[in-house]
């Protein structure tokens, strides 16, 4: 892709996150698909990105909507066909944009041949790719659960064996201890980067191998207990050292390519979480290219813990590697819903545009963010995500955050022009593309700024980052590349304040989200509620 002197795409530029079903619906039938994604090229390179990841495309009979694959090499009908994914490589590579499939080998769908021909017969050469385990006493081999909900362990009556699942009993995990099953999957990823594409988001990188004497795990208290998953400490189902062996094969194999990357979905809700997205980034170079953290995306509102974030985040990173910077995805609520709501509310999603876009490591966008949209309302009967149907009304599922892209005030939000899989969320009205490209002063228009000032701001994009200022209100960072440095401040308060720093030197203004003009004089660092200030010295 687009490496030139010193930019790297998958460092420097920025990525934005599709998720396909609800992007744009190029053929009438309720659900986005490639053919949709190339319409709208234009836009994304309007907005300035510089590579999409793609939630999975590969055929699937969705019982996870595509994290269930049941051919790696083939695109599933819904999407499109193989042309219509070829067109898209074509269009993206033509306007410099990079493609990044979602790979989900933690495991297959059920319906996988090589989970049918696994299950047939306890004598199958297949067998051993999945993982199988007696019984103990008419129960479950041990204590594992899974993280959609249940055991780990699903019983097979026609082979008398039990086989493990982290995720739904649809969705059987993969043997990682055996040869024949990487050997099989990596021939799976060259086709895909003999075809041209430029890197692989990993989908659920810390259950890739499991405890070979799979010990239950001992008692603990998670992130969302009182669920049972969260009962216990998953020592011998997460993190296994192995897991490190199977990433560094991978980074081989991508490295006897060109400019080809991987990002891992290193999932903790923990304090612990930048550690652990830390270690598979291996030295720097032999693990994943890119880790996520997701501490922001779990911390609450405010200049002190976002501080606290960073700081540890920075911290963990090897000095060889790079980090990466998330503030949304399919699976957790929306950022507007989750800090942006009520009065102040686009002026809180332009603080969360400038920490993304301005702090330091690669910057994952998830679709709609740019406009700002909220949670969609599902109700019961509406609901999809099998997590939602498993568990509402305590967990409402996934489908708020993966409701329809908000393009137009029309019919649907101009997403389709059948019935959405998914009801557009009410705020489509006044939140859409069409109306925020009309207005410069829109929240759209601060992104795409904000992402062109990466590009002519090495600072910004390449530089070094260090914490400025200790204020509970304002989280503030120096940003600096060769000559060039840039102080960057975020009012996280409703109320007007300054800045106390010993090393301020004024500066001009090069971007501000209350109204100042570029150009200006800064000679206090006094900030407008909620202001996002960038200042060159
Ligand atoms: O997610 C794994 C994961 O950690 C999350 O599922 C998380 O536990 C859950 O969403 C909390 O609500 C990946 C994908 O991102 C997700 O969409 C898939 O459903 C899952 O793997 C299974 O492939």
């Amino acid at each position: 892709m687009r490496d030139t002197d010193g930019f790297t795409w998958w460092k420097h530029g920025v990525i934005y996150q599709i998720y396909p079903r609800s992007f744009y619906d190029a053929n009438g039938d309720g659900v986005g698909d490639l053919p949709g994604i190339t319409e709208k090229l234009d836009y994304l390179s309007w907005l300035g990105v510089d590579a999409l990841w793609i939630s999975p495309v590969n055929t699937s009979p969705m019982f996870d909507f595509g994290y269930d694959i049941s051919d790696y090499r083939a695109i599933d009908p819904v999407f499109g066909t193989q042309e219509d994914f070829d067109r898209l490589l074509a269009g993206a590579h033509r306007r410099g944009i990079a493609i990044i499939m979602d790979l989900v080998i933690n495991h297959t769908s059920h319906l996988h041949p090589w989970f049918i021909e696994s299950r047939s017969s306890r004598h199958s050469p297949k067998r051993d790719w999945y993982i199988w385990h007696d019984g103990k006493k008419r129960k479950p081999p041990n204590n594992w659960m899974a993280a959609f909900g249940g055991r780990a362990w699903e019983w097979d009556g026609a082979t008398g064996q039990y086989y493990q699942h982290s995720f739904l009993k649809e969705q059987p995990d993969l043997n990682w201890r055996n040869p024949a099953v990487r050997d099989a999957v990596f021939g799976d990823i060259r086709y895909w980067l003999d075809r041209g594409v430029d890197g692989f988001r990993l989908d659920a990188v810390i259950w890739f191998v499991k405890d070979d004497r799979f010990r239950s795990n001992p008692c603990g208290w998670g992130p969302n207990a009182p669920r049972p998953y969260d009962l216990q400490k998953h020592v011998y189902d997460q993190n296994r050292p192995e897991t490190h062996d199977v990433l560094r094969d991978l980074r081989r194999l991508l490295d006897k390519y060109d400019s080809r990357m991987m990002v891992g979905e290193t999932y903790e809700n923990s304090p612990r979480g930048a550690k652990i997205a830390a270690s598979y980034l291996g030295t720097g170079t032999d693990e994943l290219h890119l880790a996520f953290d997701f501490s922001l995306l779990f911390s609450k509102y405010g200049a002190r813990r976002f501080r606290q974030c960073l700081a540890r985040w920075y911290e963990a990173v090897p000095e060889a590697a790079w980090p990466s910077i998330v503030l949304n995805n399919h699976d957790q609520p929306r950022s507007f819903a989750r800090w942006c709501r009520g009065r102040h509310g686009t002026e809180r999603a332009r603080l969360l545009a400038a920490l993304l876009l301005t702090a330091r490591g690669t910057p994952f966008l998830y679709y709609g963010e740019e406009i700002g949209m909220d949670n969609g309302a599902v109700s019961r009967r509406q609901i999809q995500d099998p997590l939602g149907k498993k568990y509402w009304p305590f967990h409402r599922g996934r489908d708020p955050s993966r409701t329809p892209m908000q393009w137009t005030s029309g019919p649907n939000a101009g997403f389709s022009e059948g019935v959405p899989w998914l009801p557009v969320a009410a705020s489509y009205r006044e939140v859409n593309v069409e109306g925020q490209m009309k207005d410069p002063g829109s929240l759209l228009h601060f992104y795409r700024r904000l992402v062109s000032l990466r590009r002519e701001r090495a600072a910004l994009s390449r530089g070094s980052f260090r914490l400025a200022g200790e204020d509970p209100d304002i989280l503030a960072f120096y940003r600096e590349e060769g000559s060039g440095r840039l102080l960057v401040a975020l009012n996280f308060s409703r109320g007007r304040r300054t800045m106390k720093l010993h090393d301020f030197i004024p500066g001009k203004v090069v971007l501000s989200s209350a109204g100042r003009k570029a150009g200006d004089f800064a000679c206090t660092m006094e900030l407008e509620p909620y202001e996002a200030l960038i200042v060159e010295e």
